[in-house]
Order: C-alpha cells, then structure tokens, then sequence
C-alpha cells in the first residue's frame, strides 16, 4: 500500500446508479452474484482507457458485460483490482465471485461472528466482498437478496425496506432488501443468523409508522430493553432538536460478540458490538447504560449525518464523525446531567487526544495523508472534531448553528461532501465570514493559551491579555493564529459573577453586555479590556472548555479552591479541582524525585472535604469533583514522563486523601449507598457512594476492605458489585483474590461481565499484573481471536496500566509487542491499535526509549507486516 494524499482528490470516472445483488451463503463459503449498473461520470474529465473496479481477496467466477461473457481480453485481473479494458459509456457489469467469510479473522468484509454472518464495510472492506468502485462518492440504490439454509439462519437480514422473502429447495430459503436511498458502498450490511427478537415502533413527527427491531443472540431479550429505548429517545431527540426525521419503515440493530469497533451505521440495518446493546442492572454499570444510550443514539444520528449527506472522500471523515459525535454529546448532555458529561468528554480530550496532538501521529482534524484508512478511525478525527463543530456552535449560537443545519441539509441530501461544503454552508446561512475558522480543519496539533492580566484600579479597568501559539506537529512547522471562542466570567470578592461590559481593543466587535462572554480571540495576541469593574476580580478562564486548548495563567492554590467554591460555572469548579490536584501531585512527583518527603497540603483536603459537606451540587457531579486525576491525566501536564515518581506521587496523594478524610468519606457512603433505581438521581448516589468507597479502600484501612467486600456481595446492581472488585482488586486487600474469584464464579458464562473481570485487573496498579495478565491469557473465558477480550485484556494492559506497561525490566513492553505481531496476522486493525502504545516512546526516560524502541524496530523487520501496523511504527520510530 502507499500513501494516499488528500490533493489527489479525483472524482470517479464512473458511476454506478444501481446495483443488484445476490448472496448465496454456505456452510463453506459464499457466492456474491453481482450486477452493477455503470455510467461516465458527467464530472470526471480525463481520458478513460480502462475502468479500475477493487477487489481483494474475492475468486472470479464469471464475468459478463451487458449479458455477454467477457473474453479474456476484455479484462484483467490484478491484486487487488479488476479492469475492465475500454468499457464504453454506460453499461452493465455482472460478475460472480466466491469468498470464505469462514476464515475471515480481519473482521472486514464478510465474515462469521459465531454462527452468524454478519458485514463491516467502512472504510474500504465492501471490495472484499465483490468488485466495486469502493469509495464514499459512489452512490448507489441496492436491491439485495440473500439465501441461506433456513434452520440454521432464519433471519437474513439487509439495508433498507424488506421487499419479499420465500422457500427454496433443500432447506434453503430466501428474503430481498430495496433500499431506496443511494448509499456509498461502505453502508452496505448483511446479516443471517437465529437470534432472539425485540420489536417495537415509533411514528414519526409526519406520522410514518417505523418498525423498530433489535436482534440479539439466543438467550438475552432480557437484556435489551434499554437499547429500544434509547433509540426511541434519540428518534425524538433527532426529530426536536435538528427537525430530522427517520426514512425507511424499518430500523433494525443487530448485537455481534465480535466486533472490530463499537458499532456500524449500515442504512437502516446497524450492526453493532454487544457491549453497546445489552444491558440490565446485574450485567451493566451506569456507565455501560449510558455508552448504549450515546452509541445507540450516533449511529442513529449517523442517519442524516453520515449516510444521506456522506463523505466526498476518506479525509473527509470528520465531516460525519466529528459532528455525529457532537451531536451524541449533546443528546447525552440532555438525557442526564449537562456538566458531568461535558467533563467526562473533555476528559477524554486532554488525555487521549491531547497525547495523540502531541505525538508522532499528530494530524490535523480532516487529515493530508495516510497508508491505511482504519489507522484515522482516531480520537483526533472523533473527539477533537465534535469540539470544533461544538465551537461553531459557540460562536454562530443555538439558533445561528441550527440554521447552518438546516441549510447544510437543504442543500447536500444525497451528496458526497467536503468539511469545507459544511462549514460554508454555517457561514452562508448565518452571513459570516468562517474562513479563518476553516484552520482547525486543516492545521494539527493543541493550542496554547497564555493569559496575563491587569487592574487599572484607579479607571476601574480590567483587561485580559490572551496569547496563542501551537507546537510544531510532524509536517506542520509553523502554524497560523486560530479563531478561538474563549468563555470566561469575572469573580468579585463575594464568588459572585461581575458584570461585565468588555470590548475587542483590536478586533470591532461591538460592546457585550453580561455576566459571560466568548472573547473572539483570532490573532496571536489580543487584548479584552473590561470597563467598571469595581473590584480586581479573579478570572474563570475557558469555561466549559469552550476551545479545544492548553489553558496557561498562574493561579495560587487559594485561587483555585476559591473557583472550587464558588465559580458559577460548575465545569470550572471541577477543572479548578482539576488543576488544584494535578498541582500537587506534581509536586510531589518532584520531590519523589528529588528523594525528599512528598506533601499534601491542608489546602486540597480542606477543599474536597467542602465538596463532600456540599448539598447544594448533585451528587454525581461531587463524585467527579472527588475523583483524583490518573496518570493518564497528569502525563499530558508534563514534557518528559518520569513514570516511577507519577506513579508514587499519585499513589501517596491518594492514600493521604483518604486518611485525612476517612471519617467524612465513610459517613457520606454510609449516607447515599444502596441506591437501586434506574433514574439519573440513583445513578448520581452510586456514582459518589462508590467513588467514597473507593478512596476508603485506598486507605489501606481493614475496615473499608471490609466495607467493600460486604457490598460486593450484597450489591444489587452491577454498578456497585463492580466498583466493590474494582476496588479490592486494585488494592492490597488480603481478601482481593478471594473477591476475584467469586465474581468469576457469578458471571463465567456472561461474555461483557468477563471483559470487566479481564480489564479489571489488567488495569490494577500492583506489580505482579504483568503476571496475572499472563495467566489470565490461559482463562477459558480468554479468546484472542476475540476483539472484545484483546481490548479487555491487551489494551487494557498497555493503554490504561502505566506503571505494568512500563516496567523497568521492559517485560511489558516485550509482552505487547509479541502480542502485535500475532495480531498483525489475524487482524491487522486491532494489531495497529495496540501497537499505538508505543508511540508516545519520546516522552520517557532514557532505558524506557531504548526498550520501546527496540521493540519497535524489531516489529518492522517482520515478514508480513500489514500496512496497518507499519503506518503507525514507521511514523512512530521517524
Ligand atoms: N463509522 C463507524 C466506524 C467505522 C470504523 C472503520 N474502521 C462507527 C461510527 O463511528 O459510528
Ligand atoms: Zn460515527
């Protein structure tokens, strides 16, 4: 493979208006019958000798062009392509192909999840299936049949209304899909299988009947009623918020155990990953709730922003993930509590993505290049991509934003688009000039903030001096100012918001008038002057993370326990927690370091004991303000990692938390523990007893292990149950193996609960993990072939256990990167995902570089190497 460069962009030289399909499934293999029909394309202007379909892995059986064979000289055959020589204007094409969905371990293109066939085409896995122009600008309407042997496959399944279905002979049967909307090829799905059924209905706000089916292996109906409705709340959510509505008859999610990913927004037929469909009380946490409620609700949302209105090329991918993504957040933040979600994902920005930003994979949202499609799939092009849609939302407002949809839609259903067609279309609609916006599109890399301020006292005058500047990323030396929608507040000595009446001094924004604002800040370096302002005030900077930013301005610890306190942005409260903790913990890295006594000052717990004692905040929100920051966190504050003085600092601070506030944890847990309902208020209790519980064990204390065992066992939900093990088993509990293995011995045939079992103790911050990971690999629960038990165990392992991953001796780092080279065999998607750990290798000390490196090097000898892994090791070891 080699690089593909996003410049290049070449409209197709053809089209394939319709395509008619049958699927002849069969114990041993499946034969693809395939007829395209084909058309010049009116926008593509080169000479065409000859017309290039993909194909990989698929044996040609026959081929014919207007219902003639096609004499040998007609065509050719190539590695991974069909050509066909001077095809004439518009034509037919049929070809047969047999393929081995049997022994598919990539997870791409036709394969078996146990007894069932199931599909994954995005991004480019449809040409695995038959020859194909495989790329998003090609949109067709399908008409699919499928047969298989009845018995063993009584529901065959495909994209869009159901349009007939019968008997064959020999056992076999037969059902056909019409999918009246023109789709790109990588939304295509099949499915047949037995499964257990859930149905349901929903009518549209026009009044169009939609039938509404979740399928689920044998067994788990009992498991799927929070899924249905999920997605009966993301309907309504759709159709209030954007005014979009469903468009088929039929909506049909089908849970698979083995899934490359989370799930798959194929036209009215989802395929999804069982972790994201099945859930009751005893089998899922709260937070496995709402991942089936968000995941549930993207792929719906997908419906408009993905597969009506589709990507024009690959690079192009934020265009429907980035705003998918928002759009489940914002849904989310409706469902529940706005704050604790908006935390929870920006979180997930200044850990992973942050990392991403500044490492050798570092690439702008809507990326120039790349080797391997699936390598894009990545938090950058998701997650910092929702927070450049959430920013246009900022700064056009809810109504502004909504027009741009509106006219988004109007003008591109049922096209193949650009980011720069969305963004024009928001700036069209809401007549404003978004060109210099258009740079978060293409530049990589995070921004830094520099803030300064100054009291005029005796003109009452108050101004904020912001500076940006973003890091160097592999490509991209310099970089150009951004436009960034800055949300602050200003505190007098009360905690109140002041006032505020502010001007641009360089930009000619007029007077804002208001308690917030969002400075428009777009140059370098940008003066806010605020006028009457009667006290020196203190400022709350970047208020919900209203930019995807590296925020710097020098607060004291006073400071920030006062914003802590008292700001009136709740999220501000937690990132001055945040910030207070980070603090301190790095300090007492420092002094680790430097072999002195590590220090807690009275100030944090002084402050976390004040958030215990405070009614006024819910208490899911109090449970995030009393979790402390985890290495992943405090690794992005810092240049060089030095991991063995993180990982004591973080842990001491922990424990001296814990003993300090042994006696107010243990009441408030003894207060809100035991809370069974379903509804976000029981939730929240569990979220701050279990957090309690969790520092308590910290505290190495007899009776908190006592207390965490006795919940374990008495829990009613899996909420509780999982966080009394997690506890213990990432402690030194003497009871820890014991609660290990009672929990095994509970849920040994329950696949999603093992993963946890799995993760919980790749993850546990004790020096045998190694080992235990080692051993765990031998459960008969463990399944390598088994994309669910590589992430619970294996990623668990190298992306969430810092002081395993990186041991000294570089034991982990040799158990991983054997792990790759197997996986780059079987599948090459997870393999480059795990491999990924390696790629902040820079950041360690000198004997960790070395290890990781050597490591790496000896990956890209190996014979067979998928361009998946090598992409990511090539640019990691550059
Ligand atoms: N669009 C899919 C992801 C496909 C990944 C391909 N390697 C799921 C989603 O984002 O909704
Ligand atoms: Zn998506």
């Amino acid at each position: 493979k080699t690089t593909k460069y996003r410049e290049q962009y070449q409209p197709s030289s053809y089209l394939i208006d319709r395509v008619d399909m049958l699927v002849e499934l069969f114990e041993s293999h499946a034969e693809i019958h395939s007829c395209l029909a084909l058309r010049r394309n009116p926008l593509f202007t080169g000479a065409v000798e000859e017309l290039r379909l993909d194909g990989e892995e698929l044996e040609l059986k026959s081929i014919a062009v207007n219902d003639q064979a096609l004499p040998l000289s007609g065509y050719e055959l190539q590695d991974a392509h069909l050509v066909i020589r001077q095809p004439a204007e518009s034509f037919t094409l049929k070809t047969v192909v047999q393929i081995k969905p049997q022994d598919n371990t990539r997870l791409e293109g036709l394969y078996k999840s146990g007894s069932k066939f199931c599909t994954q085409c995005e991004a480019e896995g449809f040409r695995r299936i038959t020859y194909f122009l495989d790329r998003p600008d090609v949109m067709s309407v399908y008409d699919v049949t499928i047969r298989a042997d009845k018995n063993a496959y009584p529901a065959l399944l495909g994209n869009g209304n159901p349009a007939g279905s019968g008997e064959l002979p020999e056992g076999r049967h037969w059902a056909r899909w019409h999918d009246p909307i023109p789709k790109p090829c990588y939304l295509f799905a099949l499915v047949a299988g037995d499964f257990d059924l859930l149905e349901d209905s929903f009518t549209t706000m026009s009044g169009h009947p939609v039938a509404l089916k979740i399928y689920v292996d044998k067994g788990k109906l009992d498991q799927c009623a929070h899924a249905m409705r999920s997605v009966k709340k993301a309907m309504q959510w759709d159709e209030e918020v954007y005014g979009r509505e469903y468009d088929l008859d039929i909506y049909q999610i089908v849970a698979v155990s083995d899934f490359n990913m989370g799930a798959m927004e194929n036209k009215g037929l989802n395929i999804f990953n069982t972790k994201y469909v099945l859930a009751n009380e005893m089998t899922a946490t709260d937070a496995d709730y709402d991942g089936v409620e968000a995941v549930i609700a993207h792929e719906y949302f997908h419906n408009w922003t993905g597969n009506r209105v589709t990507c024009r090329d690959w690079f192009q991918l934020s265009l429907k993930e980035g705003l998918t993504v928002f759009r489940d957040q914002q849904f989310s933040m409706d469902m529940g509590s706005p704050t604790v979600k908006r935390l929870d994902d920006v979180r997930v920005i200044r850990t992973a993505q942050f990392s991403e930003d500044s490492g050798p994979m570092a690439h702008p949202i809507r990326p120039d290049s790349y080797v391997e499609m699936n390598n894009f799939y990545t938090v950058t092009v998701y997650n910092k991509g929702a927070e450049v849609i959430r920013m246009l939302h900022t700064l056009l407002g809810a109504d502004g934003f909504r027009k741009g949809m509106d006219r988004y839609f109007e003008r591109h259903d049922g096209q193949a688009v650009t980011c720069d067609d969305f963004v024009q279309a928001h700036a069209d609609a809401n007549q404003r000039d978004l060109e210099q916006f258009k740079r978060w599109y293409s530049q990589a890399g995070t921004p830094v903030i520099n803030v300064s301020d100054h009291y005029d006292a005796a003109n009452q005058r108050y101004t904020l001096t912001l500076k940006q500047h973003c890091p160097a990323t592999p490509g991209q030396k310099e970089k150009q100012p951004f436009f960034i929608p800055f949300k602050i507040g200003l505190l007098d000595k009360a905690g109140n918001d002041l006032p505020l009446n502010w001007q641009s001094k360089d930009a000619d924004d007029q007077a804002i008038y208001g308690r917030e604002a969002v400075l428009p800040l777009q140059r370098a370096e940008q003066q806010f002057v605020f006028e009457h302002i009667g006290e020196k005030p203190l400022p709350s900077l970047l208020r919900d993370f209203s930019a995807p930013v590296k925020l710097r301005y020098d607060y004291s610890d006073e400071q920030l326990a006062f914003l802590l306190a008292n700001d009136s942005s709740l999220f501000n409260r937690w990132d001055a927690a945040q910030q207070l903790v980070s603090r301190v913990m790095l300090n007492a890295a420092e002094q680790f370091r430097a072999g002195e006594e590590m220090r807690l000052p009275a100030i944090v717990t002084e402050a976390l004991a004040a958030v215990l004692d405070n009614h006024q905040l819910d208490n899911a929100l109090r449970a995030r303000l009393l979790q402390l920051p985890d290495i992943g966190y405090l690794q992005e504050l810092v240049e060089k990692i030095d991991i063995d003085a993180l990982v004591a600092a973080q842990q001491f601070i922990k424990r001296r938390v814990a003993e300090t506030l042994y006696q107010p944890l243990r009441d408030c847990f003894q207060r809100v523990r035991g809370a069974t309902g379903l509804d976000g208020d029981s939730a929240g209790r569990r979220a701050l007893a279990n957090t309690c519980l969790g520092l308590l064990v910290d505290s190495t204390d007899a009776e908190a292990y006592q207390l965490a065992h006795a919940q374990l066992h008495e829990a009613k939900t899996m909420t509780d149950r999982f966080a009394a093990l997690r506890a213990l088993a990432h402690s030194a509990a003497p009871n820890r193996q014991q609660a290990l293995d009672d929990f095994t011995h509970w849920y040994v045939d329950e696949a999603l609960v093992m993963d946890k079992w799995f993760t919980v103790q790749a993850t546990a911050p004790l020096a045998s993990a190694l080992q235990e990971v080692q051993k765990l690999e031998q459960h008969s629960a463990f399944d390598a072939k088994n994309p669910n038990k590589v992430r619970a165990l294996w990623m668990a392992f190298s992306h969430a256990n810092p002081a395993g991953f990186h041991r000294a001796d570089g034991a982990g780092y040799q158990f991983i990167a054997e792990r790759v080279a197997r996986l780059n065999q079987s599948n090459p998607q997870l393999a480059a995902r795990l491999v990924s750990a390696f790629n902040r290798w820079k950041r360690y000390d000198d004997d960790r570089q070395q290890l990781m490196l050597k490591e790496l090097k000896a990956l890209l000898t190996q014979s067979g190497l998928s361009p998946d892994v090598f992409e990511i090791v090539s640019k990691s070891v550059e």
